[in-house]
């Protein structure tokens, strides 16, 4: 098939599973376009079936606020029509399935009458948080309704979009995945560890892009309380508008030099393959890709039971849930496990066993095929 593929091309969760489907699906043989303004981080720009096609947006004065939805329609259907795709697969409802709205109509009422189905997959904040604003609701109802197929990445986030939005389109469930080939444990990890912990300090890490609803004040909290009992380090891996509170918080608490600030990562799999627990206490996930990827690489997610998050951890047995903002018992169960090797490994173990029987890519990406060939079907 020849997909174009649209996402938010910076560090965010939706556009790294968008950029890893198109991967995935350029090794299985199809020929995969992404349209953005900027090149998805986790792309190297050599990768075979891959293209990418940027959106330019016109800065003309009158434009206070320039039209990129307008700008990316365009560029979607150009491309649809040279590259002759057979759909176009949009991550995140906002403004991305409404341009696609828009291409699939130019295109339907152009000179050859051609047919361009889009598939919307929902990530989370484009229904739980942006959605929900008044002023985007309306449009963003309109445009899954309107859309060829729609996936959601949790069951929490089809139930919920189903029930806030009253959308009468059918949402289908498809996880999001992790390369286990890629995402795994470093074999000899003492080397690389003692870049970060020279003295054997256990390592902690939280992944994300630092916005509030990740609550990354609360991961310096049970860092701090977890450091008092064992020699530990912490890596925060990303960057964004909470960044500087938790620097300050790590300097008011005086554990500033255990707290690794190390910016926005390309690879963390290498961080992850040789750490020990991941931290993910979040207002709300609707899935929580950085738990997924750190399980696959045997670490240990401690989160919080929120959103899809228990359909990706399972309490105890792949990891730890607790309840938002229950520092406390967040930090008890680190605890626990990091003075137990034999019981934090056995547990890492477990979660790359969840990751790779229910989450491996190589079972996930057949689904979305399937579903685009329903799609495909169904619109011809
Ligand atoms: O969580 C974010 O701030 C980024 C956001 C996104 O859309 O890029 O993440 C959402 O999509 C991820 C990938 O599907 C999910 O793993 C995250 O749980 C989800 N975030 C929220 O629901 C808050």
């Amino acid at each position: 098939m020849r997909i174009g593929i649209t996402c938010y091309p910076t560090y965010g969760g939706s556009g790294v599973v968008a950029t890893e489907l198109g991967l995935e699906l350029a090794q299985r043989g199809h020929e995969i376009h992404f349209i953005s303004y900027a090149q998805p981080i986790r792309l190297r720009g050599q990768e075979p079936n891959i293209h990418y096609h940027e959106v330019e947006v016109s800065r003309y004065p009158l434009f206070d606020y320039p039209p990129y939805d307008l700008a990316l329609a365009t560029r979607m259907a150009e491309v649809a029509q040279l590259y002759d795709l057979d759909l176009l697969h949009v991550h995140y409802a906002i403004p991305h399935s409404v341009s696609a709205l828009l291409a699939r109509q130019m295109l339907a009422d152009g000179p050859r009458g051609r047919r361009l189905p889009f598939v919307t997959t929902l990530h989370g904040t484009d229904i739980t948080l942006v959605g929900l604003d008044r002023s985007y609701l309306p449009i963003t109802r309109y445009s899954i309704d309107q859309s060829d197929g729609v996936t959601a990445i949790s069951n929490y986030l089809r139930d919920r979009t189903m029930r806030v939005f009253d959308v009468k389109k059918e949402i289908e469930v498809i996880y999001n995945s992790v390369n286990c080939d890629v995402y795994t444990r470093i074999k000899h990890p003492e080397k690389l560890r003692a870049e970060y912990a020279p003295n054997g300090e256990k390592l902690l890490v939280h992944l994300s892009n630092f916005r509030p609803v990740k609550r990354l004040s609360d991961v310096i909290e049970i860092f701090d309380r977890v450091r008092k009992e064992i020699p530990s380090k912490l890596l925060l891996i990303g960057d964004g508008p909470d960044r500087s509170v938790a620097e300050w918080m790590a300097v008011q608490k005086g554990i500033h030099e255990d707290v690794l600030f190390l910016g926005k990562q390309d690879q963390v799999q290498e961080k992850l393959g040789i750490s020990d627990i991941l931290l993910m206490p979040s207002e709300l996930e609707s899935f929580g890709l950085a738990a997924l990827e750190a399980m696959a690489c045997e670490m240990v997610p401690i989160a919080t039971r929120t959103g899809g998050v228990p359909e990706v951890i399972e309490d105890g047995v792949s990891g730890y849930l607790a309840d938002v903002g229950d520092v406390d018992t967040m930090a008890r169960h680190a605890i626990t496990l990091l003075t137990d090797e034999s019981r934090l490994r056995a547990m890492g173990k477990a979660a790359r066993e969840m990751a790779r029987s229910r989450f491996c890519a190589s079972k996930i990406v057949p689904q979305y095929e399937d579903f685009y060939r329903r799609v495909l079907e169904r619109s011809s």
